[in-house]
């Protein structure tokens, strides 16, 4: 189980635009069960809170789709990274849900916040993952796209 480790006044950096993943559907490739009264379901990255998150099982790939619910174009990727990151991972669209197009990939990540000046279109949108960062799964705390 990833272990919250931050206090509850981090502060995202700002970004402009317009954040359209905000209050937008997501599904995941899995889910932690719920532990103490918290839920690790998909829906906790895009519900605007820094404090509810998602958490996956411990093992390689998993995902996070958000559904932006028409074709949009976005500018910014935020991740805000629980301690459970993910250290290889791309950032998908798709128009279908089912053909993706790849507009962002890194081996390198470190965690925390990942600032992605990457430019995108579609209606969902994923972080798919293929390594992590510690031998826990992935935890997203908000996974931002804008405009
Ligand atoms: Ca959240």
């Amino acid at each position: 189980m990833g272990i919250e480790t931050r206090s509850f006044n981090v502060v995202a950096p700002p970004v402009g635009g317009t954040k359209l993943s905000a209050g937008k559907p997501a599904t995941a490739s899995t889910e932690q069960a719920p532990l103490n009264g918290n839920t690790f379901v998909a829906g906790n990255v895009t519900d605007g809170s820094l404090t509810t998150r998602w958490a996956t099982e411990w093992a390689d790939p998993q995902w996070v789709r958000i559904d932006l619910g028409s074709t949009q174009t976005f500018h910014h990727v935020q991740l805000d990274w629980e301690s459970a990151y993910g250290k290889a991972y791309q950032i998908q669209t798709s128009n279908d849900g089912t053909n993706w197009t790849t507009v962002y990939t890194t081996t390198t990540g470190d965690g925390n916040f990942d600032d992605l000046a990457i430019t995108g279109t579609g209606r969902y949108v994923r972080m798919y993952g293929t390594a992590r960062g510690t031998t826990f799964g992935y935890s997203l705390f908000d996974f931002g796209i804008y405009s």
